[in-house]
């Protein structure tokens, strides 16, 4: 294992024209819905960090402080030797907390990221200060097939997936992917970071931030139509819609039409009536037994828990 950063091939997994068919495959859909994915360009992911910092946005800080308080005992579950794969990596905030708990010439760090640009940096700012630390970045969609590096010998291959980012896919999506990692971290494990049912009002506050930093991360994809793909939309035609919809248990994202326009990108013309929304996130919450019967069903065996005293974000250790 070799320390720094491996710059080796990073594959990347999305270019605009793939953003261009998934966009007219969202487009043409009824209901019109895209996937959450793309709000994370350079710009989205800055604005994503934004959200973090926010009052109403519980998660982040919530989680922060159940990997301060109990890194040593989640990577107690890991076992010596580690090869740490960061499921959706961003800013690489979080695994720092790990890290530090870890022992450090025994672990390699495999953040994975569909945000390239965003995903070297964040490698860089962490290599000058985890220097006897070997990562290998993975610039790839996670929901999609990936090879990962293999598993040195003589560790075992950890998946982190915090955020509860896992909230983003539906709960069928969501066991598809459990079964994926399931076999990816075979003889390892996953730590998950999971959002939970709670008070209504404090689900809708978190999607609703009074300085409107939700609202520009959700208008962003269509800002990012607007610049990669040539996009026209009328200033002022949509506008951000967030609310908690109790029977999918789920917070859901969408772009409202405010009047009747047309989207026009790459040659086409799409309708919107008034109100009519274009589905752009679901973040699902769950309850503690709820996900580990899904992930005991996707091949996981559950283990510790560890909450905050709400009980309003829980970080789950699950064996595979
Ligand atoms: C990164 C998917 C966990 O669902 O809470 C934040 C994204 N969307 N505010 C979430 C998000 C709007 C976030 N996840």
């Amino acid at each position: 294992m070799k320390p720094g950063v491996e710059w080796g091939q990073p594959r990347t997994c999305t270019d605009n024209e793939q953003f261009g068919a998934d966009l007219h495959a969202a487009l043409v859909r009824t209901p019109k819905a895209i996937s959450p994915k793309y709000f994370y360009d350079e710009a989205g992911s800055r604005l994503f960090e934004q959200i973090c910092e926010l009052p109403e946005y519980y998660p982040t800080r919530t989680e922060l402080a159940l990997l301060e308080a109990h890194a040593a005992d989640m990577a107690e579950q890991f076992g010596p030797g580690v090869q740490l794969v960061e499921y959706g990596a961003g800013a690489l905030r979080k695994v720092r907390l790990l890290l530090d708990a870890l022992p450090r010439d025994g672990a390699q760090f495999v953040p994975v990221d569909i945000s390239g640009p965003h995903l070297l940096a964040a490698c860089d700012a962490l290599a000058a200060d985890y220097p006897g630390l070997a990562i290998q970045p993975l610039v790839a969609d996670f929901t999609q097939a990936h090879t990962l590096p293999p598993c040195p010998d003589g560790s075992r291959r950890v998946g982190f997936f915090p955020g509860s980012s896992i909230g983003n896919f539906t709960p069928a999506e969501a066991e598809a992917f459990l079964r994926l990692a399931a076999a990816e971290l075979a003889g390892g494990g996953l730590l998950i970071g999971i959002d939970l049912e709670k008070d209504h009002d404090v689900l809708h506050a978190a999607y609703n931030d009074a300085a409107g930093v939700t609202a520009a991360f959700n208008l962003n994809v269509l800002e990012r139509a607007r610049k990669e793909l040539g996009a026209e939309f009328p200033q002022g035609g949509f506008e951000h819609l967030a609310f908690y919809n109790p029977a999918y248990r789920r917070i859901e994202m969408h772009l409202r039409a405010t009047r009747p326009l047309e989207l026009r990108v790459g040659g086409e013309a799409y309708a919107f009536r008034e109100g009519e929304t274009l589905h752009t996130e679901h973040s699902h919450k769950y309850t503690v037994s709820g996900f580990q019967a899904m992930a005991e069903r996707a091949g996981f065996r559950p283990g510790k828990v560890w909450m905050d005293a709400n009980r309003w974000f829980a970080v789950l250790w699950l064996e595979a």
